[in-house]
């Protein structure tokens, strides 16, 4: 016999009122709770809750981040630059794909100041991470967009956060090395990897000055048809190159690789080189130390801009800014003095 329907007594927006309500409050401890399970798309969630500008997100985000950073720090955060063309994302492909078979769950997030009018190269780029993609042990994260380097870079620490609470043991940050982005990936990694390419000089790449220092590695990539020659010559060039540089604060020498990222050939050998920079610093305690630094860092740069943006947007200093600049400008006034009646206004 089939039962009867039971009628449905209550107003259906009544009860989809009560069930919101009740959703409300629990949305954010829903939400930690999945993204510590695991859940991808709860992730997605999360970190896009962190990109929000909206005032009422940005709370909820601080909630998240609280609720998640017991449960981070405990990966390997690896960053990985070199101009376009170079090859991250076809590397991070492979490099990733083999990670995931050594049982690793793999996270990778861009930090790309020119996204917002490109819309994140790393989107067109999930075509070039096909595998990866379609991964379940892997989470691929366009970079966030925004005014600022900063911004982008507050949203990516975050978003690192998020990852590493949803157990991802390896973290990935791709930079195309426009402005001071290198800079600022170095930054929030532990492990700074220079992609190369052979025969080409360092203006033809595009390599600024100071990136060689940041590396903990240099992995010439596309060593392979008749690449292969060239590419062990520019590794024992950048070995010898590297040997003139003062050694690290790491205890750690850096080294000079070449690989195939389209024929996954020397693709494991930059992940044994990773693990024993891993040894070491940790051992020699620095990669901690490190940390504690980037922690520091970041907690300054935020006072600083903080300061800043405060300054500059009141009435009072933008009207005395003008006129302090006129008056340098018909030397009536000194850089430092202008600078002191300035400050004056907000003490
Ligand atoms: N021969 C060869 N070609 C490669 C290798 N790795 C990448 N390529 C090719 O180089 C081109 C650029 O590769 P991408 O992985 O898109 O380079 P990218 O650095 O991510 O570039 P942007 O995202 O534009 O910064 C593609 O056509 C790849 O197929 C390699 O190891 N060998
Ligand atoms: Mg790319």
């Amino acid at each position: 016999m089939e039962g009867i329907s039971p009628p449905s007594s209550s107003n259906p927006i009544v009860v989809k009122k009560i069930q919101e309500s009740r959703r409300k409050p629990l949305f954010i401890k829903e939400l930690i709770k999945s993204i510590l399970e695991g859940n991808h798309t709860a992730l997605s969630r999360g970190i896009t809750l962190v990109e929000s500008t909206a005032t009422k997100h940005q709370q909820q985000a601080k909630e998240l981040i609280q609720g998640c950073l017991p449960h981070a720090n405990n990966s390997i955060r690896i960053g990985i630059t070199g101009v376009p063309g170079v090859g991250k994302s076809t590397f991070i492909e492979s490099f990733g794909t083999l990670l995931t078979q050594k049982g690793k769950k793999v996270a990778v997030l861009a930090v790309d100041p020119s996204s917002t009018l490109s819309k994140g190269s790393i989107l067109g780029d999930k075509t070039r991470m096909e595998e990866l993609v379609k991964n379940p042990n892997a989470f691929i994260r366009p970079s966030a967009s925004g005014e600022s380097l900063g911004g982008v870079a507050r949203k990516t620490r975050e978003a690192i956060i998020l990852c590493e609470a949803a157990g991802f043991d390896i973290i990935i940050i791709e930079t195309v090395g426009v402005g001071q982005s290198e800079t600022t990936v170095h930054s929030m990694t532990d492990f700074f990897l220079l992609l190369k390419l052979a025969g080409a000089g360092d203006e033809l790449q595009g390599i600024k000055r100071g990136i060689m220092e940041m590396a903990d590695a240099i992995v010439i990539n596309k060593a392979d048809g008749d690449n292969v020659k060239a590419a062990k010559l520019a590794k024992t060039e950048f070995n010898r190159a590297l040997h003139l540089y003062p050694e690290k604060e790491s205890g750690w020498t850096p080294k000079t690789l070449t690989c195939s990222s389209i024929n996954n050939e020397g693709i494991e050998d930059v992940w044994n080189l990773i693990e024993e920079y891993s040894t070491t610093v940790k051992k020699n305690n620095y990669f901690q130390e490190k940390r504690n630094e980037q922690n520091k860092f970041w907690l300054m740069q935020t006072i600083e801009s903080a300061l800043k943006a405060n300054f500059y947007h009141q009435a009072k200093v933008k009207k005395e800014l003008e006129k302090q600049l006129q008056l340098l400008q018909a030397h009536k006034t000194t850089p430092f003095e202008a600078a002191e009646v300035l400050l004056k206004i907000t003490s």
